[in-house]
């Protein structure tokens, strides 16, 4: 097979309300879409970059670059058998991971309705329906936390994460912890704290949470295997594994018991299965985290956490969680149970509307 030709669109998606991390607020999403053209069959892909470089160093405007100079002159008029070879083909660049991830993921979904199977299934995906937690910002008060919480609760969502930082965290915690005594409860820190922090979260351990997120450097699993060793919460990374080394490494230095995946974040679906299948061996089990995506980014989310070591409820959600109108038909949605059913139909399995992208798209590329 060939890649024919690539079209870039950044296009803007208002948020339904604010998403606040430790590192910073998002209103608006800008979000690079991928459509590959593969011997004339379309797959599509998302960027995950963000609009800054807070959460990983790349951008919308470094994928932009990377993409059209770098990536699409190193996969045009190249022959490859399949969509797994493509990471190779890139190997050379290093780095750009989110870059070379949604395209990737695009040219796979392209094989997958080019051979008439769902994505899901050409991965290797055995399940049938995903789990779905929620990642909940971080709220102003007390009160607003935990009315958001016992709404994301009532529609079924299993497990709630909510994010932390310096002056709100152990409070929230415990108040949430006190009023919810039962539910699946985790926290996710972004890289707020730093070693000399460890007695402060070491006060989190009475509240049995399933994990504490990437509570330390983005590019520090050294100092996390020492914190794991002083605190009974299970440490989950999620900043610091860019490559099948960096799990690697955790997981032999014991940095974390639990790791959250993003395609974006390892490069693609060929990474992301290898350190599925490293963390399988080593009894970690990995959820599917979310980077507030587009439903095509979703949808590929989906495809993912069918992977048999996707053990834990991800951050994979409801459309209408982020969106009032989402880029795909049918939109994502959550039963009252908090699963996803998978979809059958080729591909990714969602429709793009194009014409929806296409009206939200500020710039578009076509590079051929
Ligand atoms: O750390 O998991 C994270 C969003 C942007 C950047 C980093 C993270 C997140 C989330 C959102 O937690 C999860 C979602 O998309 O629902
Ligand atoms: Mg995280």
């Amino acid at each position: 097979m060939r890649l024919r030709s690539v079209t870039l669109r950044e296009i803007h998606m208002p948020l339904v309300t604010p998403f606040e991390t430790s590192f910073g607020r998002t209103t608006l999403r800008r979000i690079l879409l991928v459509e590959a053209d593969v011997d004339g069959v379309i797959g599509w892909g998302e960027c995950v970059a963000g609009e800054g470089p807070f959460y990983a160093p790349e951008t919308v405007e470094t994928a932009w670059h990377i993409l059209s100079a770098f990536l699409w002159p190193a996969l045009r008029e190249r022959e490859f058998a399949s969509a797994a070879e493509v990471w190779e083909l890139l190997s050379h660049v290093r780095g750009h991971n989110m870059a070379k991830a949604s395209i990737e993921a695009a040219i796979w979904d392209a094989e997958a309705k080019q051979k008439g199977l769902p994505l899901w299934k050409l991965l290797g995906g055995t399940r049938r329906e995903i789990a779905c937690g929620v990642s909940i910002g971080i709220k102003e008060t007390d009160d607003e936390l935990e009315r958001t919480v016992e709404r994301e609760l009532a529609a079924g969502y299993q497990r709630i994460k909510v994010k932390i930082k310096p002056g709100r965290d152990v409070e929230p915690v415990a108040r949430l912890r006190q009023r919810f005594p039962r539910i699946l409860l985790m926290v996710d820190a972004n890289s707020a704290y730093r070693p000399e922090d460890t007695p402060l979260l070491q006060q989190l351990d009475p509240y049995y949470l399933m994990m504490i997120e990437q509570p330390l450097g983005w590019d520090d699993i050294y100092s996390h295997a020492d914190l794991q060793r002083k605190l009974q919460t299970p440490i989950c990374l999620d900043e610091c594994i860019h490559t099948e080394e960096h799990a690697r490494a955790a997981i032999e230095l014991g940095a974390c018991k639990i790791i959250n995946m993003k395609l974006g974040r390892v490069g693609g679906y060929i990474p992301a299965r290898r350190i599925h299948d490293l963390c399988q061996e080593h009894q970690i089990p990995v959820w599917c985290g979310g980077m507030l995506e587009s439903g095509i980014g979703r949808a590929h989310n989906i495809a993912l956490s069918t992977l048999p070591n996707f053990t834990l409820p991800g951050d994979v959600t409801a459309s209408r969680r982020y969106w009032t109108e989402d880029v795909i038909e049918p939109e994502v949605i959550v039963t009252t149970s908090g699963t996803i059913k998978v979809l059958d139909e080729p591909g990714i399995g969602y429709l793009p509307r194009v014409e929806r992208i296409e009206q939200l798209a500020v710039r578009k590329a076509l590079l051929e």
